[in-house]
């Protein structure tokens, strides 16, 4: 079967201790990963931080940032390589993997390279007190070794996230990808090493969370900073272990986004968006929609004819023709899913459509598949309303003026998105002013400038991504200030 190893100061470093990786798909194994046990990931990291002062540190930016566009040339002539690895490792149709998870990737590395140059250091200069003048500029250092921890749900792209603008900054980095989705980022080291960026400066340790390598890396003290894209739960676990050393977090954590539809709204953009923003990437997006609030002489209507695009899904494996829809990205993950929709049903709930696992009568039936969901009926405080599931499911619920809306819609810990549909611009702009979440979309779902800034409130995240938010993230900075 096939092997991932660990990717070390340039090198291949398999260890005695291996795990399966199961395809979502069939529910076979696919490959073999080396985990990384302590003095594995201790070794990485101590590479990382010798490339500190390497050619790596003293490189100047413009070259680093040629590197960063050589890296995107070279996901992209890879791309297929990459599709296939996430196609097995996620089970997503392959025309998302190729433009979302990879095509916004190998974006990234561009972005950040233009934005490093245009954003890193500023100049300010200003009058003193005794009638002169003054000169303020900043150095902006890279902090050092960055922990890149990543979660499964769209692996290759929240990895570039990370160390992109990590890389930009003049930073090196220790990533270690979720055990479910262990491929890609060893595929990107493979591109690290043929476009010649010096070895120790991407390093790739594999394992799980705790008494693994996630937690091994979070008690390095050599690691500067951490960024992390997961559960809220396991974000405050690395907080917790940051914090000794005082080193920082930067967290992109859950949601339970919600959309409000105004009976204004024009419904034959509602319904092809909040399809997507419900059920792409099997509702394994974090920016995904959960909660759906419909303003009541819509509501009957809305729910019968959302009902009847989730029954027209084509769900199937990544490269079948047509499917819109691939498994969960594994069993454990359906179970906690499954789970989920008993709850709403216990809690009363009614299931308008979906909840079963569909039958192939093939080699899928042993796949992490279930069908789309839609659940009415649950009040409020219903565990299923509250609690992020992360799959393929939302609630509807009918409201009748803005203000009802706009207080179910924000009576949430998260805080990660909302999405808003309505002809009214005034509503619109009104709406999103109260909307406590870092991405607010009005008519639209998942359009995003990625220069642009992205936070999550509340339970949802500590810190900022975005073009300069992140680069600053990545860096110490210093003003040196002169009197004229
Ligand atoms: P997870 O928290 O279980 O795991 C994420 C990563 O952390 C994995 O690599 C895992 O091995 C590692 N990890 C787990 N425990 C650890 C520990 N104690 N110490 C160090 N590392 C540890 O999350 P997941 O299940 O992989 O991802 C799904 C979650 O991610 C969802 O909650 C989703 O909303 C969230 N998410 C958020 C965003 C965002 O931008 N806000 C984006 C994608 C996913
Ligand atoms: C978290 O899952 C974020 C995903 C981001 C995107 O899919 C995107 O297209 O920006």
């Amino acid at each position: 079967m096939k092997q991932v190893a660990n990717f070390i100061n340039g090198q291949s470093v398999t260890t005695g201790n291996t795990f399966e990786k199961i395809s979502p798909v069939t529910g076979k194994p696919v490959a073999l990963i080396h985990e990384a046990d302590r003095a594995t990931v201790d070794q990485a990291v101590a590479a990382a931080d010798a490339a500190m002062s390497g050619p790596w540190g003293k490189m100047p930016l413009a070259q680093r940032c040629q590197l960063l566009y050589k890296i995107a040339d070279e996901i992209e002539r890879r791309m297929d390589d990459f599709v296939a690895v996430e196609c097995e490792d996620v089970g997503v149709p392959e025309a998302m993997a190729r433009t979302i998870f990879i095509g916004r990737a190998a974006f990234l590395f561009r972005m950040y390279a233009d934005q490093a140059r245009e954003h890193l250091d500023q100049a300010y200069n200003f009058d003193t007190p005794d009638g002169g003048r003054a000169l303020a500029y900043t150095y902006h250092r890279p902090k050092g070794v960055i922990g890149a921890i990543a979660p499964w749900n769209v692996p290759m792209l929240l990895l570039a996230f990370k160390v992109a603008p990590a890389m930009a900054a003049g930073n090196t980095i220790v990533a270690k990808p979720s055990e479910v989705t262990p491929q890609s980022a060893t595929l990107l080291a493979e591109v690290m090493k043929s476009v010649g960026v010096p070895d120790g400066v991407y390093n790739v340790v594999h394992g799980f969370g705790r008494e693994s390598a996630g937690e091994y890396l979070t008690e390095n003290k050599s690691v500067m900073a951490y960024s992390f894209t997961g559960e809220s739960t396991t974000g405050a676990v690395i907080m917790r272990a940051a914090a000794t050393g005082l080193r920082d977090v930067s967290l992109e954590l859950g949601g339970k986004n919600p959309a409000i539809i105004f009976a204004d709204a024009n419904l034959d953009a509602v319904f092809p968006g909040s399809s997507m923003s419900c059920f792409s990437n099997t509702g394994q997006i974090c920016l995904s929609t959960e909660r759906l609030y419909v303003q009541r002489p819509i509501y009957e209507e809305f729910v019968e004819r959302l009902a009847g695009v989730a029954s027209a899904i084509k769900i199937g494996g990544p490269f079948e023709t047509g499917v819109q829809m691939g498994p969960l990205v594994s069993h454990n993950h359906r179970e906690k899913v499954i789970t989920a929709i008993e709850s709403a049903r216990d809690e009363g709930g009614q299931v308008v459509y979906g909840g079963e696992i569909p039958e192939f009568g093939d080699e899928r039936d042993g796949g992490a598949f279930i069908q789309p969901t839609i659940i009415t009926g649950l009040p409020e405080s219903a565990s299923f309303v509250r609690n992020e599931v992360f799959g393929p499911v939302t609630h509807i619920q009918p409201f009748d003026e803005e203000d009802e809306a706009v207080h179910m819609a924000t009576n949430t810990a998260y805080g990660l998105t909302s999405t808003i549909w309505t002809q009214d611009i005034s509503c619109g702009h009104r709406v999103a002013s109260q909307m406590k979440s870092g991405l607010i979309w009005l008519n639209s779902w998942q359009l995003r400038d990625l220069r642009a800034p992205f936070s999550g409130h509340g339970l949802s995240g500590v810190g900022t991504q975005g073009g300069r938010e992140s680069l600053e993230f990545f860096s110490d900075v210093s003003t040196v200030t002169l009197k004229i």
